[in-house]
């Protein structure tokens, strides 16, 4: 594995490249081009100059999280064809520049969901959470307003303000799309760019929903194992593959994560990997990453990448909001780096006991 951490770009990101270096263990970052709307066109030169930031402080661009996907491509709308083909010339211009690994989402309207950005633990720590009853409670339209006014003036990746300013409208638009509906788009889509995919070697990583199930009745169909499969089954191609994403998928108590990661053996081609603590259905909070902190078996789930012979980039995913610091939601230096040596530290234990064998 390669171990990476999400970096927001200059002059966004509090986190620096040059902290980010420091961290022991760290490979390289996993970045976009932030400001690009889904279907803008990537230039060049633009992206050369993100990779270039990295170079200079030492790192390497091991993926791009995200290239997000135009609605008209989820919901088939008029102009699907057009922006598959802007697609397909973003996905160009990254292979081009030797980039290999492109993390995107096929989730309606919203993408990753919390009730809290910052719910207080009893040491003092803050972290992100959701409350069930919290959502059924509210109007949706409203739900872009209320993570807006916890953000602490912070941007959230996935909640960008061009994407719930329409939010009436895209309810309205994804009105009549269903599971199938949306099932059959991604194979479309995926049908469509899997040539210039096999053209540069760009393994594609759509990212699970999260929480695992419906919210606010939006259609969801990356929510535990039998979807995923039904997707790898239905564009059976080495670079049509997953972010496994352990948070996201130990939302639903049901998912064996480590069973999930062995049904994917040459599919997982990015890893997000942090716990979930489980208070009681339907709410759960975003603990630390140790085992002992949350509900999943963070043993199980390295072994499992490890036995699989998983070579691609991982990075600790959310972490908690610790010693006063500065940072966007979830995406604070102190606790990711804290989870990414942990991290380090159970790869390296499982690697030298299968190497004892
Ligand atoms: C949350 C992230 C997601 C992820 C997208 C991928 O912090 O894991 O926003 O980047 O779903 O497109």
């Amino acid at each position: 594995m390669k171990m990476t951490m999400r970096w927001f770009g200059p002059g966004f990101d509090p986190v620096t490249l040059d902290k980010i270096r420091q961290v022991p263990g760290i490979n390289g970052i996993i970045t976009t081009l932030y400001g690009k709307l889904p279907g803008d066109d990537w230039e060049a030169g633009e992206l050369r100059a993100l990779i270039k930031s990295a170079e200079d402080s030492g790192l390497s661009v091991e993926g791009i999280e995200s290239v997000n996907v135009h609605d008209d491509i989820k919901t088939g709308g008029k102009e699907r064809d057009k922006y598959i083909e802007k697609y397909i010339n973003t996905l160009e211009v990254i292979g081009k520049e030797g980039i290999h690994l492109v993390c995107y989402n096929f989730m309606a309207v919203f993408d990753w969901t919390r009730t809290d950005l910052a719910k207080k633990r009893p040491d003092g720590a803050t972290v992100m959470s959701y409350e069930q009853s919290v959502i059924d409670s509210i109007n949706p339209a409203n739900m872009f307003d209320i993570m807006n006014s916890k953000a602490q003036g912070h941007q959230l990746p996935g909640w960008e303000p061009h994407r719930m300013a329409k939010i009436k409208e895209l309810f309205e638009i994804y009105k009549n799309i269903d599971e199938d509906t949306l099932f059959k788009n991604l194979v479309y889509f995926l049908k469509a760019i899997m040539p210039v995919c096999e053209q540069y070697g760009i393994n594609m990583a759509i990212h699970p929903d999260d929480p695992g199930w419906s919210v606010f009745g939006l259609p969801r169909i990356m929510k535990n194992k039998d979807d995923i499969l039904r997707l790898m089954k239905a564009e059976d191609n080495p670079h049509n593959g997953v972010t496994l994403c352990s948070g996201s998928l130990g939302t639903n108590q049901k998912n064996d994560i480590p069973d999930i990661i062995r049904s994917l053996k040459g599919r997982i081609h990015f890893a997000h990997i942090r716990n979930v603590k489980h208070n009681c259905p339907g709410s759960f909070e975003e603990s630390a990453h140790l085992s002992g902190d949350g509900s999943l078996d963070m043993y199980e789930i390295i072994k499992a990448l490890h036995d699989i012979g998983f070579e691609g980039p991982i990075r600790p995913d959310h972490g908690r909001n610790i010693w006063n610091e500065e940072s966007m939601p979830g995406y604070g230096l102190f606790d990711r780096a804290i989870g990414l040596s942990y991290l380090c530290g159970l790869w390296e234990a499982v690697n030298r006991a299968s190497a004892k064998k």
